[in-house]
């Protein structure tokens, strides 16, 4: 016998959180509950409004006809012997990004794919003030934050970057700049960071409007490059180039485990490190990120610092978040 659950949740987030310009007041997204055989499997559904081309209203279709074929017995059910298998399943072909990574992450629980250790060393957002941070990084072993760049100005972002890297001896930094600069602006960026601590510069996702201007400003100041939004583009496939170094996968706006798992097969044979990374999910999903972080990309920091965006967590938790927890039963059932 097979059963399915279908949750509505709604998350409160944090006063002034802001997605591509947009303010941001609540996070929207579906559970999705599988049991079978007396063990259960969670997923979860959440578009990102900006990125995911899909909408909460469509992925909530696509997952109630899904669940519905899954209950009559259409998916079948994976030998637990062949984790591979329990990843690549052909019914998840064809769903909404969201909907599948939700689908296959719960398909995976059920069939004891998705192993339970995570990585929960997060590369830490600096988001406020920097000498919060300083001290909050100091207390790690080995130190990797994230600094989002690009929303106020270049010579700003480069002297907060260059205070940051020597005030930390040990930190590794990883910058984000979501396509903001012109190759001028990153220029300006670049001259407030000596060229002696651009070493422990990670990457920088996305410096520039294009790829080109952004390759040329990795030649130029020896910053490597991550690419982000163009992971997601028509037609992107995972190679080296010169000046990459990473990629940044959100497994939301991507697809299922076996489409994560794929692109990062390619990327580490083109000797590039894949970074796990939020789309703002729930304490649910994240937790399940640090879990497929932990497996399918050992050892690399993930980027999943969205909790503190968020006033509740939902069903699980993430270790060490002071946040209150809302349990399944707190949940509307859609179905
Ligand atoms: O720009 O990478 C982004 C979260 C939602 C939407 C876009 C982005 C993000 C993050 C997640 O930055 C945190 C991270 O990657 O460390
Ligand atoms: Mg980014």
């Amino acid at each position: 016998m097979r059963r399915t659950t279908l949750f509505n949740y709604n998350i409160p987030l944090a006063p002034g959180v802001a997605l591509r310009d947009r303010r941001v007041t609540s996070r929207l997204g579906l559970l999705v509950r599988l049991e079978e055989a007396g063990r259960e499997g969670w997923g979860e559904i959440a578009p990102l409004p900006g990125f995911s081309a899909e909408t909460l209203p469509q992925a909530q279709e696509a997952a109630v006809r899904w669940l519905r074929s899954w209950r009559a017995g259409a998916v079948l059910a994976s030998p637990p012997s062949a984790p591979d298998s329990a990843l690549s399943c052909a019914a998840l072909d064809g769903l909404p990004p969201s909907v599948a990574f939700g689908l296959s992450c719960a398909l995976a629980e059920l069939a004891d794919a998705l192993p339970s250790t995570g990585n929960y060393r997060s590369a830490l957002l600096c988001t406020g003030d920097p000498d919060e941070l300083i001290g909050q990084l100091s207390e790690r072993p080995q130190p990797v934050a994230k600094m989002k760049v690009g929303l106020y100005e270049a010579a700003r972002d480069g002297m907060i970057a260059s205070l940051l890297l020597e005030a930390v001896p040990d930190l590794t930094l990883r910058l984000d700049a979501n396509r903001q600069w012109s190759l001028d602006k990153a220029r300006q960026f670049a001259r407030f960071v000596p060229p002696a601590l651009r070493s422990r510069i990670a990457f920088i996702e996305e410096p520039c409007r294009s790829q080109e201007e952004s390759r040329a400003f990795a030649r130029e100041t020896g910053i490597a490059l991550a690419w982000d939004e163009s992971t997601r583009e028509p037609g992107f496939i995972a190679a080296a180039e010169p000046c990459l170094r990473a990629l940044v996968i959100k497994p939301t706006l991507i697809g299922s485990l076996a489409k994560v798992g794929d692109i990062i097969a390619r990327a580490n044979e083109a000797g590039l490190t894949v970074v796990i990374s939020s789309a703002v999910e729930s304490s649910l999903a994240l937790t399940q990120l640090a879990r497929i972080a932990d497996w399918l990309t050992p050892g690399v920091a993930p980027g999943l610092d969205t909790l503190s965006l968020m006033q509740q967590q939902l069903v699980r938790t993430w270790p060490g978040s002071p946040l209150p927890l809302a349990s399944s039963t707190d949940l509307e059932v859609l179905c």
